[in-house]
């Protein structure tokens, strides 16, 4: 059924899609490998799309059916785990940058895993992300960076962290297709992956979880 489920998030079958999902969570399957086969389909029409096979229009067809599948798979998720918040977490995809698919994805993840998720969304401005540290008082922030214009405004935003005195009071996680050590380095963050599953493996260590 995964094969399945992936290649048919590919082909942009999403009668198909969402069939298998519901058919999936009826027939008891866990909700994170159903994510896992989704996640595999927009990889693989990610990577059509670079070489050519597909065009635009056809990656956010994969794109939207793909939110259309986490939409149904959220509620399953959250019910896996229902625990007490483990800890607090202020996301963001940075300014100039618009793409959610990977964030959203680590939120899903995260509050499935008992972490309290304050998505602030796509393209945000630093000082948004400012104000939500300093009125949430979060354990963890994560940036989802998947172009490389947006580092430059997660460095800005962790520089005004840094000037208000927040900086210490949390770890930087940064996550993305365009993310590397060197990212890491360059906006002083803790911790750099391009899986979701081990950004919530490195927060509940961190946590002690
Ligand atoms: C889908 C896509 C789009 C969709 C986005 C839909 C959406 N709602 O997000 C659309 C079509 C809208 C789009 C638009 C654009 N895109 Co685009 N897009 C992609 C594509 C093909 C896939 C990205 C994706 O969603 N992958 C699937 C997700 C699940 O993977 P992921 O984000 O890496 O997330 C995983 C991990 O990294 C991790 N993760 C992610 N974030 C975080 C955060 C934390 C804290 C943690 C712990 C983990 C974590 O968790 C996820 C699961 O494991 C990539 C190419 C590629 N193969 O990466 C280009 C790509 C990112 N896009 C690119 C570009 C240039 C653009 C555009 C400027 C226009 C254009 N010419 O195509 C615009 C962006 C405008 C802007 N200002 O942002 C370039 C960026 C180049 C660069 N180096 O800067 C890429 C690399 C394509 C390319 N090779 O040219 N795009």
């Amino acid at each position: 059924m995964s094969e399945e489920l992936t290649m048919a998030v590919v082909e942009l079958d999403e009668e198909k899609v969402m069939n298998a999902v519901r058919s999936g969570l009826e027939g008891g399957k866990d909700p994170v490998q159903i994510l896992e086969a989704c996640c595999r389909g927009m990889t693989i029409a990610g990577e059509r799309f670079q070489t050519g096979e597909y065009f635009l229009a056809e990656l956010m067809l994969s794109a939207d059916t793909f939110k259309r599948a986490m939409a149904i798979l959220e509620p399953h998720l959250a019910k896996a785990c229902p625990l007490k918040p483990l800890g607090k977490i202020v996301l963001a995809t940075p300014k100039g940058d618009i793409h959610d698919l990977g964030k959203n994805i680590v939120a899903t993840l995260l509050r499935a895993h008992g972490f309290e998720v304050y998505d602030l969304g796509v393209d945000v401005d630093p000082a948004l992300i400012v104000d939500k540290v300093k009125e949430t008082k979060p354990q963890f922030v994560g940036f989802s960076a998947l172009i490389t214009s947006a580092f430059d405004s997660m460095k800005e935003a962790v520089d005004m962290l840094v000037m208000d005195g927040l900086r210490d009071q949390f770890k930087l996680m940064v996550g993305g297709g365009v993310t590397t050590p060197t990212v890491k380095d360059y906006i002083g963050a803790d911790f750099q992956t391009r899986d979701a599953m081990e950004g919530v493996a490195y927060c509940t260590k961190v946590i002690g979880g």
